[in-house]
C-alpha cells in the first residue's frame, strides 16, 4: 500500500545541513551523532538518566527502567516530579520568567501573548478551579476545546493536580465524545461555548450536552465552559460552570502535586484496526523526558527561537510538540486557531506565510498534506512574504513525497533550512525516527535514522532484520521512556496489538511497513493494518464501516483508502443496502453526513459506491485488497481463487468504467 501521491520525481540527491547550521547545532556532525547514538543504545539507562537530570524532580529515581514485567514498563522508578512544574515553575527563577511562552492568534485575527509567569498564573488559577469543583488526582477529565491558550492551560492544570486529561479533537462528534467519556470514566469536561472553524462556529458546548445525554456519561459531575464565540449556550444548573466564574474565586497559589513517575498523565484515543478507538495511556516522567529530549535535539531549540507547530492540540503532535516538549524547553510557541487558507473573505493561502513573516518564526513544523495543498494553491502566496527568519523545517504524520519535499525545501526553506521528517506515533509519545538536523544529510522522502536511544529496525515475519531495500515490518527492539504504558482498561488488547507478533523477541510492533536503504536510512511506506491515513490523521476502516451500518438503510459496508493527491489517502466506502432500498444521490449524501455525525467531518467518505454485493472469500471475509485495487483504478492482480463469486468484481469494475 502506498500513501504517497504518485511520485514522478526521481530524487536521489543528498541534502547535507549547511556548515553554519551544523556549527551551531547541539549535534553537529554525523560522527557526533554516531558516537552518541551508539552510547545511547549500549547504555540506554545512562543516556536517559543524564538527560532526565536536566529536569526538576522532587525526588530522584531509584531505578531508570524496570522491564521485569514486560511489556509493562516502568521508567524512573521511585522518582517524583510534575510535568506542569517542569513546563512552568522551572523557568520562573531566571530570565525566562518574562519571556513569551505562547503567542496566540485566533481565527478572526485576535492575538494574545502570555509570558511564562502569566501562563503559570493562569494554570495555577485553573488548577485551583478544578480542585474547588471536586476534581482530584487520578480523575479523568475530557478536554474538548478550540485552539486557544486555555486548551494548553487546561492540560497543564490537569497535569499540575494529577488529573488525567483526555483531549478530544474539536472536530469530533457528540458520539465520539460520549465513547471517550464512557471508556475513560471521565467525571469532568472542559469545553467552550464554541470554536471558530473556517468562518463558522463549531457548537462545542452543544456537542458536549448531546454527549452527556447518552449512556456511559452519567458520572460527569462538572462541565467547565470557556467563553469564546459568545453565542448562547444552555448552562445546566449544578453541573455547568463558566471558566471565568470558576477562576474568579480561585487562588493563584497552587503548588504542583508531587507525582509518582508512573502516575498517569493523559489518555489519548487513536484509531486501530477494529471499530473501537484505543485509549493510549502515557505516564508522567517517561513522557516528560521523551518530549523534552526530542524537542531539544530534533528542533535544536534555542531561547531565541519562535517555534510553530501547526497541529491541533487534539492530536498527539499537539500534545508533545505544541505543549509539553517546547514548554519543558522554555521555548516561545506560536499557537494558531485557524486554517492554513484562512482569509477574511476568501481563501488566503498566504495566511501562514504572513504569520511567519510577522512573528519571525524560526522553526516550522507541519504535515505533508498541508504542503501539498500549498503547492496546489501556487507559489505566488509564499513569494509575497519574507520567510528569511526560518532556520529549520519539519514534517510529520505521513510519508512526504519527494515533490512536496523539494517544494518545501526551495519555496519555504529558501534551500537553507534542514528538513526533519519525523516518524512517530500516538503510542510512541515522542519522535522516533528523524534526522538530527545538524548532523544527518537528508534524502527527500526518508525519515533517515533513529533518534537517540531508539532501537528501530525492519524485520521479517520471523523477527530477523531484513537486508538493504528489502521491505518488512517496523519494530522497536528496546523500551523507551515515552512509550505508551497500556491501553486504558485493556491490558490484553495492549499486549495483543503491539507485542504479540514478536513476543519471544520482545519487539514493539509499530504497524507500519518500511525498508532501510543501503545507507541504513528508513523509508516508511504506510500502515500494514486496516488503518487509513487521511491528511495525517489516523482513521480505522472498521470505525467508518460501523458508522455506516448504524444507518437504517445499510446492510453491509467495506471501507478502503485510495491514493489522494492532497490528503494522502481518501476514504471510499462500498455499501450494500437493505432489501427494498434503492440507491440514489440523496441517500449517498445522507450516508456521508451520517458518518460525519457519528465520528466527525474527517471521516466522511470522499465517495460512496453502492453495490449489490461485496467481494468475499468462501469463508465470508471481505477482500479489501481487491476493493483497493478497484479504487486505485488498476487491474485486479494476484490471487482471486479464494473469491466466492468473481462476477461481483466484474460488476464493480463495470461501474468504474461506466
Ligand atoms: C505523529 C502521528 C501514526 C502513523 C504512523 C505512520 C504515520 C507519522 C510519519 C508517518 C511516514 C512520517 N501520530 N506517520 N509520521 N509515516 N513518515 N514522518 O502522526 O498516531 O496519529 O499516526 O502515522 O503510519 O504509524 S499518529
Amino acid at each position: 500500500m502506498s500513501t504517497n501521491i504518485e511520485s514522478h520525481l526521481d530524487e536521489t540527491r543528498l541534502f547535507p545541513p549547511s556548515q553554519g547550521f551544523s556549527e551551531n547545532a547541539r549535534i553537529g556532525s554525523r560522527a557526533a551523532y554516531d558516537a552518541l547514538y551508539r552510547k545511547s543504545i549500549e547504555s540506554p539507562e545512562e543516556f536517559w538518566s543524564a538527560e532526565a537530570e536536566e529536569l526538576q524532580w522532587s525526588r530522584k529515581w531509584d531505578q531508570v527502567l524496570d522491564w521485569s514485567k514486560a511489556p509493562f514498563a516502568k521508567w524512573f522508578v521511585g522518582g517524583k516530579t510534575n510535568i506542569s512544574a517542569n513546563c512552568l515553575d522551572r523557568h520562573l527563577d531566571g530570565p525566562r520568567k518574562d519571556k513569551t511562552a505562547i503567542i496566540w492568534e485566533g481565527e478572526p485575527g485576535d492575538t494574545r501573548t502570555l509570558t511564562y509567569a502569566e501562563l503559570h498564573e493562569q494554570v495555577c488559577l485553573f488548577s485551583n478551579a478544578l480542585k474547588n469543583n471536586g476534581v482530584t488526582k487520578g480523575d479523568r477529565v475530557i478536554i474538548y476545546m478550540p485552539m486557544v491558550p486555555e486548551a494548553a492551560v487546561a492540560m497543564l492544570a490537569c497535569a499540575r493536580i494529577g488529573a488525567v486529561h483526555s483531549v478530544v479533537f474539536g472536530g469530533f462528534s457528540a458520539d465520539s465524545i460520549r465513547d471517550r467519556i464512557a471508556d475513560s470514566g471521565a467525571t469532568a469536561v472542559i469545553t467552550a461555548d464554541g470554536g471558530w472553524r473556517r468562518g463558522s462556529i463549531v457548537p462545542l458546548k452543544h456537542n458536549v450536552d448531546e454527549a452527556l445525554n447518552g449512556q456511559g456519561a452519567e458520572q460527569v459531575a462538572r462541565v467547565f465552559v470557556l467563553r469564546r464565540t459568545e453565542q448562547d449556550v444552555a448552562m445546566q444548573e449544578g453541573r455547568d460552570v463558566w471558566w471565568h466564574d470558576a477562576v474568579a474565586g480561585a487562588s493563584s497559589d497552587c503548588p504542583a502535586e508531587e507525582l509518582d513517575a508512573e502516575d498517569p498523565l493523559f489518555i489519548l484515543y487513536t484509531s486501530g484496526s477494529t471499530g473501537k478507538p484505543k485509549g493510549i495511556l502515557h505516564t508522567t516522567a517517561g513522557y516528560m523526558v521523551g518530549t523534552y529530549v526530542s524537542t531539544k535535539y530534533v528542533f535544536d531549540i534555542r531561547d531565541d527561537d519562535v517555534y510553530w507547530c501547526t497541529a491541533d492540540v487534539g492530536w498527539i503532535t499537539g500534545h508533545s510538540y505544541i505543549v509539553y516538549g517546547p514548554l519543558a524547553n522554555g521555548a516561545t510557541v506560536l499557537m494558531y486557531e485557524g486554517a492554513p487558507n484562512q482569509g477574511t473573505k476568501e481563501a488566503d493561502w498566504g495566511r501562514f506565510w504572513e504569520m511567519v513573516q510577522r512573528h519571525k518564526v524560526t522553526i516550522f513544523y507541519t504535515a505533508p498534506t498541508a504542503i501539498r495543498a500549498f503547492i496546489k494553491a501556487g507559489e505566488h502566496f509564499p513569494e509575497k512574504y519574507d520567510l528569511s527568519s526560518l532556520r529549520l523545517l519539519g514534517t510529520v504524520g505521513e510519508p512526504i513525497n519527494p515533490e512536496a519535499w523539494i517544494w518545501y525545501h526551495k519555496t519555504i526553506g529558501g534551500e537553507r533550512c534542514p528538513i526533519v521528517d519525523t516518524w512517530w506515533q500516538t503510542e510512541t509519545g515522542a519522535i522516533m525516527i528523524t534526522p538530527v538536523p545538524g548532523a544527518i544529510p537528508t534524502k527527500p522522502g526518508s525519515a533517515t535514522l533513529p533518534f537517540l536511544g531508539v532501537d528501530a529496525a525492519i524485520v521479517d515475519e520471523t523477527g530477523e532484520e531484513t537486508g538493504p531495500n528489502e521491505g518488512g515490518k517496523l519494530v522497536i527492539r528496546k523500551p523507551w521512556p515515552s512509550m505508551l504504558r497500556t491501553l486504558w482498561g485493556d491490558d490484553d488488547r495492549y499486549v495483543d496489538t503491539y507485542w504479540k507478533e514478536y513476543q519471544e523477541k520482545g519487539y514493539y510492533l509499530a504497524g507500519d511497513g518500511a525498508r532501510r536503504d543501503e545507507d541504513g536510512y528508513f523509508w516508511i511506506v504506510g500502515r500494514l493494518d486496516d488503518v487509513l491515513n487521511v491528511s495525517g490523521h489516523r482513521l480505522g476502516t472498521a470505525e467508518v464501516e460501523s458508522a455506516l451500518v448504524s444507518h437504517d438503510t445499510v446492510a453491509e459496508s467495506a471501507v478502503v483508502g485510495r491514493p489522494d493527491e492532497i490528503k494522502g489517502q481518501g476514504v471510499v466506502a462500498f455499501v450494500t443496502l437493505k432489501s427494498g432500498i434503492e440507491p440514489n444521490e440523496d441517500l449517498n449524501k445522507e450516508l456521508r453526513n451520517h458518518v460525519g455525525k457519528v465520528i466527525g467531518a474527517i471521516a466522511k467518505p470522499d465517495e460512496i459506491r453502492f453495490t449489490a454485493a461485496l467481494p468475499k472469500t468462501r469463508s465470508g471475509k471481505i477482500m479489501r485488497r481487491l476493493l483497493k485495487e478497484i479504487c486505485a483504478g488498476g487491474k485486479i492482480s494476484g490471487d482471486t481463487t479464494t473469491l466466492e463469486d468473481f462476477s461481483v468484481i466484474t460488476s464493480l469494475q463495470g461501474k468504474e468504467e461506466g
